[in-house]
């Protein structure tokens, strides 16, 4: 591979509605503000990462404008001195910021991104993933009634999609999930409550949930709850699955050995980049314990790399990777991510993440930019 010099790190925000509001037990997003990262090597050549972050830190601890502000004095400047000199090695170049795994994570899939189209492979193949075709499925948000949430439900099936999970909280439990699952008994079915519910108070309902034959229950408790979460899963056969819980390998190695849960959502951002990622796949696959790809709601960038992860063997079960078109009435990358009728999405064939930016309409969308140059780090072979 040619020696990559990376010269600068380009942060803008963009500011995007989405098509419709998407309401969790944490809140209601009506557009995304979302921080874009393009790392620059002196051949020109150019890496694209997304900034997972939300706007407010109310899914995890961070945010938008704490991620943007890391970057720009912390993540930029240490990997200017670290000398990196592969993808691989950024998350440790790294590894004293405590936390801010998403502003990590945004510069770190960058790289990878930067590093596949040097080698002119595609970042899936690059990353070592074996899965030509994904298995998707959605999430769908908290919805008024019942009965709306059947005829979302009905639309998602129809799509194709392989799995439907629905956001939960409570008061919006146990009613809304047995009107879908009177309805279609045989779909893969699937609950997230986002840290909602706690041990005491709620296991009634965990147990009313437990009769649903769902596929999983996800993060019903507290991120830092895994000794509850492993209380919980001892009283439920339907396995648990963490999201907040897990933030990195040893937050997985503990979980699964306190069988706190038995399938883990990986997200890049709340792990801070492809490499954290691939090794907890790497830990749950050689346990048998399954994962899958989750969302936070991305544009096509953080879309495409989640397509990149979810070809790596581990990612067994349906992932939260579906169409640009549920979230944008136009997707910032080109072509838009497009889901099949069998509820799949093809690997691309592509160098990098396989999806351009529409360079004018992400300039039409920007709200703020600002630039780090790393002129002394060099990335490569
Ligand atoms: O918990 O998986 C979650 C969206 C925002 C924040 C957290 C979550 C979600 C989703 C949507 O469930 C997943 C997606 O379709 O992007
Ligand atoms: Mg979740």
């Amino acid at each position: 591979m040619q020696k990559l010099q990376l010269e600068r790190i380009e942060l803008r925000e963009i500011e995007l509605p989405l098509k419709s509001a998407f309401e969790t037990s944490f809140g209601v997003t009506t557009k995304r503000r979302v921080a874009l990262i393009r790392v620059v090597d002196a051949s020109g050549v150019a890496g694209f990462g997304e900034c997972t972050a939300m706007e407010r830190p109310l899914y995890n601890p961070e945010s938008v404008d704490t991620a943007w502000s890391v970057i720009l004095s912390n993540v930029a400047p240490m990997l200017s001195s670290a000398g990196v000199s592969k993808a691989e090695d950024v998350e440790n170049a790294l590894s004293a910021i405590k936390g801010n795994r998403m502003a990590i994570a945004a510069v770190e899939t960058a790289i990878w991104d930067l590093e596949a189209k040097l080698l002119e492979k595609p970042l899936w193949k690059h990353l070592g993933g074996t899965l030509t075709e994904i298995d998707c499925g959605v999430s769908i948000g908290l919805q008024e009634s019942p009965g709306k949430l059947v005829e979302v439900v009905r639309r998602e099936v129809a799509s194709g999609y392989q799995r439907i999970k629905l956001k939960i909280k409570p008061g919006k439990d146990v009613s809304f999930v047995a009107a879908v699952r009177n309805a279609f008994p045989d779909i893969r079915l699937s609950v997230d409550a986002n840290s909602a519910y706690q041990l005491e108070q709620d296991v009634d309902t965990m147990r009313e949930l437990d009769k649903f034959g769902l596929l999983m229950i996800e993060q019903p408790l507290a991120a830092g709850d895994l000794l509850d979460h492993s209380k919980l899963q001892s009283r439920l056969t339907t396995p648990i699955c963490l999201d907040e819980s897990i933030i990195c390998l040893r937050d997985a190695q503990h979980a699964l050995e306190m069988d706190a849960c038995r399938i883990i959502n990986i997200k890049l951002g709340r792990v801070g980049g492809h490499k954290a990622a691939r090794e907890i796949q790497e830990l749950a696959l050689s346990k048998g314990i399954p994962v899958w790809c989750g969302g936070m709601l991305e544009t096509g960038i953080g879309r495409a790399h989640n397509i990149a992860m979810s070809t790596l063997a581990g990612f067994t079960l349906p992932g939260d990777v579906s169409a640009s078109s549920r979230y944008w009435h136009q997707d910032i990358v080109e072509p838009p991510v497009t889901v099949s009728e069998r509820g799949t999405i093809k690997a691309p064939h592509t160098p990098g993440i396989g999806y351009a930016p529409n360079e004018a309409f992400v300039e039409e969308l920007t709200t703020r930019r600002a630039d780090a140059s790393l002129k002394d780090i060099s990335v490569g072979a």
